[in-house]
């Protein structure tokens, strides 16, 4: 098989790059280790910043989002039972954001795919990337018992996390970041209307968080111990503990129901410098992880495709590589605002096993600033709703 740029990895980064390129009439080939159900099952990222649905809309993605999708001007922090207080958005930085599931954001993924009649390779094994420092590198898989190959002149590690695209780059040129947390997210989906807002609890029990999918999908999360065990966890469990980290009033609107998803997801801040090598480029989770805390993971996976696809498309329409080469730092700039922001409100509103009393007394201090500031609401606000994308000089 042969084609211009070889993407590895479905999700997300995958296919929008993917379906950027095409527009651009630049051919690529997806090559996804999973089946297209089982990445579109996934139950991950809810809030969308303003530049993701710009891009999205720009690419004829968000017809679906502009009609589902739940605009937010910004959203509550409570904190030990106090008063709630809302950081508006809308107010500081004339921005707004968009409640809309991944799933949903990949099934429109896939159905644009569908009609262009997009090469994907499902349930592809043992991907491998050959030659990344050549002007002719490839990548090869294990499909129907055979092995295939493909001759391409770019890779796009968009295979998240655990793939094989950050593999490729030698450890003496890569240099890696991490920040493990000691506690996870449990977090379930149920039909059921959600609170009105987006709201973000620090209680002496823990973080708790109430978000939505639609107008009847709740989406709820709360912290627990690294230990903690699915199984552990029965649904009026998980509504008993909810409830406790909210202000009363508010625990009393929360309207239970039974769990269609329920899952635990491990928190830690990662990133991978650099994004790119010879003919490889990484996007997406596959360079960089945050905690879920400032909703950003999705968010960065898209602002990494926009530079990507804008590097590649100016490679193929004048032969300069300039963009391409200028590709990693220009996408870790944003990363790497976006990693801080995550850590900062991971710190502000998760309980620390290993916190002694100064340390909580000065988290309460940082709220109580949060609460009574102006300029440092403006200023979270400015973080919470995404850095504008970098335009061209
Ligand atoms: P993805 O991981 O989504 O996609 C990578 C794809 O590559 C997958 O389909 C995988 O099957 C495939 N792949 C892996 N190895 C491969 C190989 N060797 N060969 C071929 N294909 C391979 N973000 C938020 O903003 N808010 C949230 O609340 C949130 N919750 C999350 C919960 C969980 C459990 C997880 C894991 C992530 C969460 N995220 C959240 C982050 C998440 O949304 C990611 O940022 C987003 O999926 C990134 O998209 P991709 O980079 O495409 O990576
Ligand atoms: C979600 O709706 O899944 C969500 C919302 C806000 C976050 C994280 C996740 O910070």
């Amino acid at each position: 098989m042969k084609t211009l740029v070889t993407i590895i990895g479905a999700g997300p980064a995958g296919m929008l790059l993917s379906e950027i390129l095409a527009r651009q009439k630049i051919d690529s080939i997806v090559v996804e280790r999973q089946s297209r159900d089982y990445v579109k099952s996934r139950i991950r990222a809810g809030v969308l910043e303003q530049t993701t649905v710009d891009v999205l809309r720009e690419n004829g993605l968000a017809d679906r989002l502009d009609s589902e999708g739940h605009v937010h001007d910004g959203m509550k922090i409570v904190w030990a039972g106090k008063e709630s207080f809302f950081i508006d958005v809308k107010k500081h930085v004339d921005k707004q954001f968009v409640a809309y599931g991944q799933t949903s954001i990949q099934e429109d993924l896939f159905a644009a795919a569908n009609r262009r009649d997009a090469r994907i390779v499902f349930n592809a094994e043992d991907v491998k990337l050959h030659d990344v420092q050549s002007k002719k590198p490839s990548v090869s898989f294990f499909s129907n018992g055979e092995r295939v190959s493909i001759e391409t002149d770019f890779i796009a590690g968009c295979d998240g996390f655990h793939g094989v695209s950050r593999q490729a780059i030698p450890h003496d040129v890569l240099k890696e970041y991490e920040k493990v947390y000691p506690f996870g997210w449990l977090g379930i989906l149920t039909e059921r209307p959600p609170l009105p807002d987006i709201v973000y609890a620090n209680h002496p029990r823990g973080f708790a968080l109430a978000s939505m999918r639609s107008p009847t999908l709740s989406r709820y999360y709360i912290q627990v111990p690294l230990d903690a065990q699915l199984v552990e966890w029965t649904d009026e469990r998980f509504w008993e503990e909810l409830r406790s980290r909210f202000p009363p009033e508010m625990a009393r609107a929360i309207v239970e129901g039974p769990s269609i998803e329920k899952s635990i997801a491990p928190l830690r801040s990662y990133v991978a410098e650099p994004m790119s090598y010879g003919s490889l480029f990484l996007a997406g989770d596959s360079a960089h992880i945050v905690p879920p805390t400032g909703a950003k993971g999705l968010n960065l996976a898209v602002s990494d495709v926009f530079y990507l696809s804008r590097a590649l498309t100016s490679f193929y329409k004048t032969g300069n590589e300039a963009l391409l080469d200028e590709y990693s730092a220009t996408a870790l700039r944003r990363v790497w605002h976006s990693v801080r922001t995550s850590w900062y409100l991971t710190n502000l509103l998760h309980r620390f096993p290993t916190a002694n009393q100064f340390d909580q007394k000065a988290q309460e201090y940082e709220l109580e600033f949060l609460r009574s500031s102006a300029s440092a609401q403006a200023a979270l606000a400015e973080q919470y709703a995404g850095l504008p994308l970098e335009e061209l000089k």
